[in-house]
């Protein structure tokens, strides 16, 4: 049998709280239900998912390091330090595997601050405002590039 793919998800801070907080910006789904969505579509791709959770910058380091050679796909919603971290930044650029990097909102219909993204040039591609299923697109197309 051949080893599956295993694809690495990186949720940023504060997304521990969707679903609990500002339905009206981030839905309903959970953190759970989005990971759990995403478990399921993997096993149909024949994938794996490993998906991590931090509020904290250099623990999302520690994960995107850790990730080097172990993973052949990542899924990134850096959250607020999307729009900040060149230290997220930088640990990206140590992958040689495809990167999504995913936002629930449409970041640009909102504050201009929002419109930055310190990892957009750094990425494969990138899907915002579709809600979590952006989660779900970004998995098919990984499942395609993998
Ligand atoms: O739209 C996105 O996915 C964002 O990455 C979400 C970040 C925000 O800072 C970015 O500009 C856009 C915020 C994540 C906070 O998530 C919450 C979820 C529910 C309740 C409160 C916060």
């Amino acid at each position: 049998m051949t080893e599956q793919k295993k694809i690495m998800v990186v949720h940023g801070p504060n997304l521990n709280m969707l679903g609990k907080r500002e339905p009206g910006v981030y839905g309903t789904a959970t953190l759970d239900d989005v990971n759990g969505m995403l478990e399921e579509r993997a096993s149909e791709l024949g994938l794996v998912v490993e998906a991590f959770q931090s509020n904290h910058e250099g623990e999302m380091v520690d994960k995107i390091q850790a990730a080097v050679g172990t993973c052949n796909g990542m899924i990134i919603n850096p959250a607020a330090y999307t729009h900040t971290s060149v230290a997220i930044k930088d640990a990206l650029l140590l992958l040689d595997v495809p990167i999504i990097e995913v936002h629930i909102s449409n970041v640009y219909k909102r504050e201009s601050f929002r419109h930055v993204s310190m990892v957009s040039d750094v990425v494969t591609g990138k899907i915002v405002g579709l809600g979590v299923h952006g989660y779900k697109f970004a998995l098919d197309a990984l499942a395609e590039m993998v």
